[in-house]
């Protein structure tokens, strides 16, 4: 078994866990536990148990790794893999009650710097639908026994996911962006999960993804989904995806999408 292929292994199982765990949360109630960035940006106590959870699982799994955690930081390791891990990603949705969030989990090569590290696995587990997408570099994306491919745009024009980050002076420039989107959109979604925004690309659900602002555990395993589905994933132009930047699309609707979104406001 590939290096890849092995992380990919445990990086599944303990989505799987992690998410169920989230799961019984849910039923047992929510409570928010503080907020962050913004009113808006907030962290339940579910987020702050399960990634808890899923760091110590690594731990206990790859002890030589490092991790780089939403809720808790980022930690170097000495064996070249660092764990990227969303332990909730889609935390507004979980706190309403919508069945679009997940725990997102990618394993890269190098530390956790967006612009140096390659991603070799990754799993986002919707446990409301039972979803596990995952994909290792190399050996495809894959939900079930079905491999996963980006969707080809037709005339109608592409459907188009976004997100809008939680700072409330950033909409404005955001919906300006959007309107130069529509021209070529069909329709927009705003699913509110940014890992099921990009795995959502990699099937085939919708045909496009951006966003500004997202974070890299909220994108690190979604990316590799993309690029193992076929898919073209790019960030500011010409660079990485980023904090600042994160398309993902086919390619040919990618070399559309990509001019029309401006980066500097
Ligand atoms: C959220 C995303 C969402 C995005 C937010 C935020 P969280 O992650 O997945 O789609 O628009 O800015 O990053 O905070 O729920 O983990």
């Amino acid at each position: 078994m590939t290096l890849a292929a092995e992380l990919l292994e445990i990086a599944a199982r303990i989505a799987r866990e992690a998410g169920d765990l989230a799961l019984r949360r849910r039923q047992e109630g929510v409570t928010v536990a503080a907020t962050k960035s913004a009113a808006a940006d907030i962290v339940t106590a579910a987020d702050r148990e399960v990634e808890a959870f899923v760091r110590a699982e690594l731990a206990r799994e790859r002890p030589g790794d490092g991790f780089f955690g939403e809720e808790s930081g980022a930690e170097q390791g000495e064996s070249g893999i660092t764990w990227v891990v969303d332990p909730i990603d889609g935390t507004v949705n979980y706190a309403y009650g919508i069945p679009a969030w997940a725990v997102s989990i990618a394993a890269v090569a190098g530390d956790a710097d967006t612009a140096a590290w390659s991603a070799l696995a990754g799993a986002v587990y919707n446990p409301v639908t039972g979803e596990l997408f995952r994909a290792s570099r190399d050996g495809g994306a894959w939900l079930g026994d079905r491999r996963l491919a980006v969707s080809e745009v037709g005339e109608a024009g592409g459907l188009v996911a976004t997100g809008f980050g939680y700072d409330p002076e950033t909409h404005g420039p955001a919906l300006a962006q959007l309107s130069r989107v529509m021209p070529i959109a069909r329709d927009v979604r705003r699913i509110g999960a940014a890992s099921l925004d990009l795995a959502s690309v990699a099937a085939g659900r919708v045909d496009a993804y951006y966003e500004r602002g997202t974070h890299p555990w909220d994108h690190a395993a979604g990316v590799l989904l993309v690029e193992e589905a076929g898919g073209r994933v790019g960030g500011a132009p010409g660079g990485r995806p980023g904090n600042g930047m994160v398309i993902a699309s086919s390619p040919a609707f990618f070399a559309r999408l990509e001019p029309l979104l401006d980066y500097d406001r």
